[in-house]
């Protein structure tokens, strides 16, 4: 439990209809006192409210009416933080939230840093840290299908299986400690299996959940996608299309789109991020040859590409480079403005990857102009970024990149520990192989963690969080 008593508005900046400023910690009733006076006959001081109650009445300082406001009284333990908390709701818009926020400050609380009103429901026990992470995921979301695993991950799922991994590794480590301690005994035959099935299963395991980061990764971040090809081959209009609404300018004049314009769309729930760029080509100026630059730059940086090209004319030269140019970027090409007759013929050498794998690219013919193939392309970029169907219990589990490093090294660990067993080596050693891969598991659920830790997840949160 911590003594001093932190404060900070909970609601983004701006004006709004309200406006809500949170207090947690021991002194939250007594700060509010101050700062808070009743109105009407209903309404009583917040240290004398019972808990779970709202309360009406102004925030004063210095004896000038500040707001009048809506007062939550929540008494510990049954609140966000575990601690005693106050939420005041207040007019919306940034002065009124600010004064309130100050008179609360000048009563003896202290402004909270980022994620601390996490920090502490984690530090208290509320939640343990896979769960902590999941409200920043939570807020961030950018799809449904991204808010989903998040609220899985909120309610204990990933957690749980953690937590079952962890106990297995523990109890396969006390069989061992146990035989360390008595060195007369050897491990029976079949203690032996017993515990080197054990340790598979839970590698086994680990195989599963560390297959799932690819699908966390997306859903945390995104992925990006450049839409790249020569100047009127439709790129702005592609982007357009994919949004849902005219971001882009989109004219018959080449080389209209000069710098790269980012935007993020939900493709059957996945947040991707397209990034339209100017027109590949000799640059004619300046400006044009800068655009092309951060063109390249973007494709390099982008996890697939939309390669797009005019169906409405043969071959070009240049269309035959670029294609052989990115050859090994995972890709789909994109033939456009099929409304109009279709000249367009792709050599089939052009439509394999060059490894030996030979692997071939997914051609989509659409219409920008129509819309037509719009939606067979959404399929093709879900197809391509999403290995197989999403299951439900994956979902649960996708995991962040903090857990897959966790995972990878616990996986290490415990792959020695088995290794060393099997191979009749020193009890310790097999000891502490699998002591080092039960605290790995521990710091996904924050079992295990150090300061340095805490402060990387919970400075990446919003203040008021
Ligand atoms: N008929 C037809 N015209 C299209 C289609 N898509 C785009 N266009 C037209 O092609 C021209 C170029 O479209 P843009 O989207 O600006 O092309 P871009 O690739 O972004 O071009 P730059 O920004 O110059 O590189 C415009 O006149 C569009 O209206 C389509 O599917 N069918
Ligand atoms: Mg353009």
């Amino acid at each position: 439990m911590f003594d001093d008593t932190i404060a900070a508005i909970a609601t983004p900046l701006g004006e709004g209809g309200l406006a809500v400023i949170r207090l947690s910690g021991a002194g939250a009733f007594a700060v509010a006192d101050k700062s808070f006076q009743p109105i009407g006959k209903s309404s009583v001081k917040p240290s004398a409210a019972p808990t779970h109650t709202i309360q009406f009445g102004k925030i004063v300082r210095d004896e000038n009416v500040i707001d009048e406001v809506l007062l939550a009284v929540l008494r510990a333990p049954r609140t966000f933080t575990r601690e005693d908390t106050v939420e005041i709701s207040c007019h919306g818009g940034l002065l009124p939230a600010k004064l309130v926020l100050d008179a609360i400050l000048a009563n003896g609380a202290r402004l909270a840093e980022p994620g601390e009103f996490t920090k502490r429901a984690f530090l208290n026990g509320r939640i343990d840290l896979a769960q902590a992470e999941a409200v920043a995921d939570v807020i961030h979301s950018r799809t449904e299908l991204a808010l989903a695993a998040a609220n899985e991950q909120l309610a204990g799922k990933l957690s749980q299986r953690i937590n079952k991994l962890r106990d297995d590794l523990m109890l396969t480590l006390a069989h061992v400690e146990a035989h360390i301690d008595f060195p007369d005994e050897d491990i029976s035959p079949d203690t032996k299996d017993q515990l080197l099935q054990r340790l598979e299963n839970g590698i086994a395991f680990m195989d599963e959940l560390l297959r799932t980061a690819n699908e966390g990764q997306i859903l945390r971040r995104g992925i990006r996608a450049a839409i790249v090809g020569r100047p009127n081959a439709g790129k702005s209009s592609l982007l357009n299309q994919l949004l849902g609404h005219d971001r882009a300018i989109v004219s018959h004049i080449a080389g209209t789109t000069r710098d790269t314009i980012e935007e993020t769309a939900n493709i059957r729930g996945l947040p991707v991020i397209f990034i339209d760029t100017a027109g590949l080509r000799e640059a004619r100026d300046e400006i044009e040859l800068e655009g092309i630059r951060r063109s390249r730059q973007s494709l390099a940086a982008a996890e697939f590409i939309l390669h797009v090209l005019d169906a409405s004319e043969p071959l070009t030269a240049a269309d035959e480079i670029y294609l052989n140019e990115f050859a090994d970027k995972k890709r789909i090409l994109v033939r456009n403005k099929t409304d109009l007759p279709v000249k367009l013929e792709l050599p089939p050498d052009l439509l394999v990857t060059r490894h030996a794998s030979r692997v071939t690219f997914p051609v989509i013919d659409v219409s920008c102009v129509s819309g037509q193939g719009v939606e067979a392309l959404k399929d093709a970029i879900k197809a391509l970024v999403w290995a197989g169907e999403i299951k439900a219990e994956m979902l649960q589990v996708a995991i962040n990149s903090r857990h897959q490093d966790a995972l990878n090294r616990a996986r290490a660990t415990a792959r020695m520990a088995t290794a060393a067993l099997r191979a009749d080596a020193t009890l310790e050693l097999v000891a502490m192989d699998l002591r080092i891969a039960a605290n790995a598991v521990g710091e996904i659920v924050g079992k295990t963690t150090t300061e340095d830790l805490l402060d990387s997840i919970f400075s990446a949160f919003c203040i008021g969080k």
